[in-house]
């Protein structure tokens, strides 16, 4: 009795359908990543805070790293859809190349999303920590924020009693937000500063910053928390130390 000879696979490498999706592999990660990493950047704006700085700066390493990976899944559908579907009886020769029994397969794809999975979590535990630095800081200044529907307060705690819907801040000068709700929850964020925490009824978080740019930004409620919840926004005004005096006596506190 003779062996049956099983016939030669061709190496994986040479079908059409890998080379394809290898050059479609290519060219999406490089759009993925610009587009993904340039875009939402931009609608941000300019930073205005070491932290946002520092964020801006992840979010662009974190979508390049994690860009090959969409941009595979995004081949092999491109190739998938493209390629022919029905061969009837006669499947052409290389229609043998699954992949899911491959120990080999299996056990790279183990590490490399270990290792994306381990430098995400180390490089964001690092970016955090600088980031609530501030929040040991004894000379920085603390501001109460209460969330409401659908309004800000803001406590200028350290300036007396004064309490104002508008969010001035000193340029250059840590601050600690001391944040609560009186009804449901919101989240205080300013965008171009780069923080956010929730605003919680019956509980304080915390969140710190230091402005390191003169000017106008943005404050929004970034929790859907009722019917005007698109219009729970401010401008939040940076200014010079000797205008913010001004302003906290202008508003009855003392400088
Ligand atoms: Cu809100």
């Amino acid at each position: 009795m003779s062996e049956v000879e099983t016939p030669k696979r061709p190496s994986i490498l040479k079908s059409k359908d890998v080379q394809k999706t290898a050059i479609l592999w290519v060219v999406f990660t490089a759009i993925i990543g610009f587009v993904a990493s340039t875009v939402q950047v931009r609608a941000m704006g300019a930073p205005a805070s070491e932290t946002m700085s520092t964020t801006i700066n992840m979010m662009r390493v974190f979508t390049w790293a994690a860009s090959p990976v969409a941009g595979l899944v995004a081949a092999m559908a491109a190739t998938t859809l493209m390629a022919k579907r029905h061969y009837g009886d006669a499947p052409p020769a290389d229609a043998d190349h699954g992949i899911r029994n491959s120990p080999k397969a299996a056990s790279t794809w183990l590490v490399v999303s270990a290792i994306l999975c381990l430098f995400a979590v180390i490089w964001g535990m690092i970016v955090l920590q600088n980031d609530n630095a501030a929040l040991l800081n004894g000379k920085a200044m603390n501001i109460n924020v209460t969330g409401q529907q659908w309004v800000w307060n803001f406590d200028y705690v350290d300036n007396g009693t004064t309490r104002s819907q508008d969010l001035y801040l000193p340029v250059d000068k840590p601050v600690v937000f001391h944040v609560t709700s009186k009804d449901v929850v919101h989240s205080f964020w300013i965008v171009q500063m780069g923080i956010k925490v929730d605003a919680n009824p019956g509980y304080v978080t915390e969140t710190s910053v230091t402005p390191n740019k003169i000017g106008i930004y943005d404050l929004r409620c970034a929790e859907l928390c009722g019917l005007y919840h698109a219009y729970m926004q401010k401008k939040v005004h940076v200014v010079s130390q000797a205008d913010y005096d001004t302003w906290i006596q202008s508003q009855g506190g003392k400088a």
